[in-house]
């Protein structure tokens, strides 16, 4: 890998042995401590007593851990396992160091193995081995930090697919088209008199456009993939006293926001994050929208508004019971461009106006409980466009897309150049480009500062 920015080696040591602890910190019934590298069983083999680890078996060993089990106690059953390199999660030599998940004995068998002389492993050391000794590819390890942070099933599934390669397999597929296109073009170079000789006629540009539309089909997709993996910001807005906080509750399924007949009594942003139809939505309750001369009510104000700017939907609640109001048709007509929902609340009293260009989305009551499925269907189809329970994209990462769209607009700028029949130079200059793109997504070319920040998120451990 080059790097363009700091060294790689300066960045990304591999030479030495490296040790975390692997499970949360806090207390569990198991805690793992990961050591990998060419010295892994050696040092290993001093922390257990010199036990022999036989690959690929648990051995019942004891740890003694200072200040908690050294001395006169034998120490800490542990349970050890030594996979050899390469079958290991890293490609290297690793074991893996089971004991009871109490973290003054997780962080006992650290410092030994340090002392022992392996070197606390920084985020995403672990995968990051695994991808430079060719066990995963770049995009996976990317979806292993995805999958640990999934919130909702539907970002799980995302993660898991581009884990298992269902995402690398499709790009591999078009980056395969592509080099064929250039040893073709290659070939005509080294043998001038043939002209396109080792393409049929159009050849080129029927390529690129079957190509082109596997891409676009693909980033096509991307923005509810970033919606799925990213999840949205939803605003609760509405007039005082129309049920935004006992809405808000209702979705949220608890006593979240104070509920009151006083107008005005929300009067901060209170957030909370729900799983909507496998969507993860934060939610956000405001303060009624109401001309107020008090100054705390009216900073809520001013943040409902920012709030409302920066969601991603806003739900307009109104009041069933009351009809609407002037304030409340000012409202609808603020949120006109907005992306939104409309939700008659109240509908326990009385159902809301019959008029048809009145009825709004979505008729509930949030005290009853009545309408709420509707309701989050009706925030899921908003939010995407479209069903939400359709099979899930394999493109979310802003990285990937951004990286995909360099190659569309170079494939773009090729097949362009192969219509009117340029010369080829001209046209593999564009198609060099593109799978420069590609390489950069696989993670052949990435640069050490991008490795730097995607590894990153990552855990220690990890
Ligand atoms: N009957 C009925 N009352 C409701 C419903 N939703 C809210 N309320 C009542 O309306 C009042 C104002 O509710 P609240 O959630 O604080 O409204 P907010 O000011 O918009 O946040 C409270 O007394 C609630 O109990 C509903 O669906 N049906
Ligand atoms: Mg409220």
């Amino acid at each position: 890998m080059a790097a363009e920015g700091r060294s790689f080696a300066s960045l990304f040591p591999l030479d030495d042995t490296i040790v975390a602890i692997a499970t949360p910190l806090g207390r569990s019934a198991i805690g793992v401590v990961r050591i990998s590298g060419a010295a892994a069983e050696k040092v290993a083999r001093t922390l257990l007593g010199g036990a022999a680890l036989e690959p690929r078996r648990a051995t019942i060993c004891r740890v003694a851990v200072e200040g908690v089990s050294g001395g006169a106690t034998a120490g800490d059953e542990a349970v050890a396992v030594f996979f050899p390199a390469p079958r290991s999660y890293t490609g290297e030599d690793v074991v893996e160091i089971s004991t009871h998940g109490n973290p003054l004995i997780l962080k006992g068998v650290v410092q030994r193995a340090i002392a022992a002389g392996a070197r606390l492993a920084r985020r995403g050391e672990f995968t990051l081995r695994a991808v430079i000794r060719g066990k995963r590819a770049l995009v996976q390890a990317e979806a292993i930090a995805d999958l640990i942070d999934a919130s909702t099933p539907a970002q799980a599934r995302l993660a898991f697919d581009q884990l298992h390669g269902t995402l690398s397999a499709r790009l591999a597929a078009v980056d395969a088209d592509v080099f064929d296109l250039i040893a073709k073009l290659e070939a005509s170079l080294d043998f001038p008199d043939e002209g396109y000789h080792f393409l049929q006629e159009d050849e080129a540009a029927t390529v690129l456009t079957r190509v082109l539309g596997a891409i676009e089909a693909l980033l096509g997709d991307a923005a509810r993939g970033r919606l799925l993996r990213e999840g949205a910001t939803v605003a609760i807005v509405g007039r005082p006293n129309v049920g935004k906080s006992s809405l808000f509750n209702a979705l949220v399924g608890g006593d979240r926001a104070i509920v009151s007949e006083i107008p005005g009594t929300t009067r901060d942003l209170v957030t909370e994050r729900v799983d909507v139809r496998g969507l993860c939505v934060t939610l956000v309750d405001t303060a009624g929208v109401r001309e107020s001369s008090e100054p705390v009510e009216q900073e809520g104000v001013r943040r409902t508004a920012r709030a409302r700017e920066t969601a991603d939907l806003v739900i307009v609640v109104l009041d069933a019971s009351r009809g609407l109001t002037g304030n409340d048709e000012a409202l609808l007509q603020e949120t006109g461009d907005d992306r939104r929902v409309v939700v008659w609340n109240k509908c326990d009293v009385r159902a809301g106006p019959d008029d048809p260009a009145l009825a709004g989305n979505c008729r509930v009551s949030a005290t009853a409980g009545t309408g709420m499925d509707d309701l989050r269907d009706a925030i899921a189809v908003a939010l995407t466009d479209a069903e939400p329970d359709r099979e899930a994209p394999a493109i979310a990462n802003v990285r990937h897309i951004a990286e995909l769209e360099g190659v569309r607009d170079a494939l773009l700028r090729a097949r362009a150049l192969a219509a009117e029949r340029a010369p080829e130079e001209f046209v593999l200059r564009d198609l060099h480009t593109a799978r420069t793109h590609f390489d950069s997504l696989f993670g052949a070319r990435t640069s050490a500062d991008v490795l730097a920040r995607i590894f990153d998120r990552f855990c220690i451990g990890k």
